[in-house]
C-alpha cells in the first residue's frame, strides 16, 4: 500500500489531521486499533475551546456541533459552600462549548467516510520503520488478519499515550518530562438533567468534585479518588452521596439519576520533546498528557493537528521544510502553557494526601484571590477558553 501520510490512530488528533490534509488534496490512510463502534462510543472529554469550535466550523464539520453543542459563557469555582462565577466571555470575549469528544469523533468519521477516504479499523501489530529515511513504512495486520505494509512520505503518530509510534523515536533523541499526581478521577455519565447550567469546579475538605454535562438530559460528574482506587468499590449510591457532600452549597440540590457509565482515569502530566523524529511526527496524547482539570487534552490534540497539517501541506506542495522544522517548537509553546494551566488548576482544587492545614489555607487564599481580582480571574479565563489559534 502507498500513501502520502500514514496516520496511526483515529482519535481527535488523527481524524482532524486526516480531514485537514484531505481538504488540501493530500492522500492519507488512517490506521485504528479499535473497532468503528468502540471509537464512536468512547466517552472522554467534553469541553471545546473557542479555537477548536472555530476550526471545526472552518473545516466544514461543525454543523451538528452548532445544532447540539452547548455554548457556555462562565464557570463556577465552588468553595466555602458558595459559588464564585468566573464570567469567561465578559473577561475574554471568547466562550467554550460543551460537546462530547465522541461527538467530534463521529462527525469526523462521517466526513471521512462521505469523502470515501480510508480508515482501517481493528488493525493490529502496528510498527513504524525507517523513520529517518524519505520512505517511512508502517507494517500492520489488517482486520482480516492479513499482514500489510504501508509505504508513506510521512507518518503521523496520533495513537495516544499508550500507542506505539513514539517507540520509533530513538530514545537518545528524545526527552520525556513528567509529573504524577497522588489521585485519580472517578467519572460518571448519568441520565439526569444537569443541576446547574454551567460547570462547577468544587474544592471541598473531602476532595475535588466537578459538575459538567453532555446535553440537557445527561450530566457528567467527576470526583477525586485515591490513585489506586478500584471502580468496584464505588456503588452508584456511594458516588451520589459523595458528590452531594463535595458539591454542597447553599441553595443547591444535586439531581441524581441512573448511572450510564463509570470509570476511573489516572492523572499525570507528560511531555515528549521533540515531537518529531525524521519523517515521523507525533500529535496529541502521543506526545503529551495533561490532567483533565483544565479541559485541555482534546483541544491540544486539535491544535497539534492544525499545525502539522500546515507543515505537511507546505512540504508536499513546495518541498520547503520550514514549517516541518519548526513543528515541534510551535506545538510545544502551546503544550507547555496548557501543561502549566492544567497543573495549576489541579494543584489549586485537589486535596493532596500529604497536605496540612497550612497547605489548605494557601489553596483557599489562592481561590479567594482568583475570584475577587479581575486580573486573576482574567488569567484563569483566558487560559480556560484557550489561547487563539491563527486559523
Ligand atoms: P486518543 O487517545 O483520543 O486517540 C488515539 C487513538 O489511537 C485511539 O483511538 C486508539 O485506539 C488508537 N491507537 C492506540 N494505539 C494504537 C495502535 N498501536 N495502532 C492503531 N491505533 C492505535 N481530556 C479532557 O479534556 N477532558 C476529559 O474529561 C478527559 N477524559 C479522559 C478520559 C480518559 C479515559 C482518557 C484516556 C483521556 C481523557 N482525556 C480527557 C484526554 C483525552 O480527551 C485526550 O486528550 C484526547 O483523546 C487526545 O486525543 P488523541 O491525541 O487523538 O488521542
Ligand atoms: C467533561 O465534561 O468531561 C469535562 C469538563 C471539564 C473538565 C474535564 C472534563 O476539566
Amino acid at each position: 500500500m502507498r500513501t502520502r501520510v500514514g496516520i496511526v490512530g483515529a482519535g481527535p488528533a488523527g481524524l482532524v489531521l486526516a480531514h485537514l490534509l484531505h481538504l488540501e488534496g493530500i492522500d492519507t490512510v488512517v490506521l485504528e486499533r479499535r473497532s468503528r463502534e468502540y471509537v464512536r462510543r468512547r466517552t472522554r472529554a467534553g469541553v471545546l475551546e473557542q479555537s477548536t469550535v472555530d476550526l471545526l466550523r472552518a473545516a466544514g464539520v461543525g454543523a451538528r456541533l452548532d445544532r447540539e453543542g452547548m455554548p457556555h459563557h462562565g464557570l463556577s469555582l465552588r468553595f466555602d459552600r458558595a459559588d464564585h462565577r468566573i464570567p469567561l466571555t465578559d473577561l475574554t470575549g471568547r466562550s467554550i462549548t460543551v460537546y462530547g469528544q465522541q461527538e467530534v469523533v463521529k462527525d469526523l468519521i462521517d466526513a471521512r467516510e462521505a469523502a470515501g477516504a480510508p480508515i482501517l479499523f481493528e488493525v493490529d501489530d502496528v510498527a513504524v520503520h525507517d523513520a529517518t529515511t524519505d520512505r517511512p513504512r508502517i507494517t500492520f495486520t489488517d482486520a482480516d488478519g492479513v499482514a500489510r505494509t504501508l509505504v508513506c512520505d510521512f507518518v503521523a503518530g496520533c495513537d495516544g499515550f499508550h500507542g506505539v509510534t513514539r517507540s520509533a523515536f530513538a530514545p537518545a533523541r528524545s526527552e520525556t518530562y513528567q509529573r504524577g499526581y497522588p489521585f485519580a478521577w472517578l467519572g460518571i455519565l448519568a441520565r439526569t438533567p444537569p443541576s446547574h447550567h454551567e460547570l462547577i469546579y468544587a474544592y471541598s475538605p473531602r476532595g475535588f468534585a466537578l459538575h459538567s454535562m453532555r446535553s440537557p438530559e445527561i450530566t457528567r460528574l467527576y470526583l477525586q479518588v485515591p490513585s489506586d482506587e478500584r471502580i468496584e468499590d464505588w456503588s452508584d449510591d456511594r458516588i451520589w452521596d459523595e458528590l452531594a457532600l463535595r458539591l454542597a452549597a447553599d441553595g443547591f440540590d444535586l439531581r441524581s439519576g441512573p448511572v450510564l457509565e463509570k470509570s476511573i482515569t489516572s492523572m499525570r502530566s507528560v511531555v515528549v520533546e521533540p515531537m518529531r523524529h525524521g519523517r515521523v511526527l507525533l500529535a496529541g496524547d502521543a506526545a503529551h498528557i495533561v490532567p483533565p482539570t483544565g479541559a485541555k487534552g482534546m483541544n491540544l490534540a486539535v491544535a497539534d493537528a492544525l499545525v502539522l497539517s500546515r507543515a505537511l501541506a507546505r512540504y508536499l506542495s513546495t518541498r520547503s521544510t520550514d514549517l516541518l522544522d519548526s513543528y515541534s517548537d510551535t506545538c510545544l509553546r502551546r503544550v507547555w502553557r496548557s501543561e502549566h494551566f492544567s497543573w495549576w488548576m489541579t494543584s489549586a482544587l485537589h486535596r493532596f494526601p500529604d497536605d496540612d492545614p497550612f497547605q489548605q489555607r494557601l489553596q483557599l487564599s489562592q481561590l479567594r484571590y482568583t475570584v475577587s481580582s479581575v486580573a486573576a480571574a482574567t488569567s484563569l479565563a483566558e487560559n480556560y477558553v484557550g489561547l487563539p489559534l491563527d486559523l
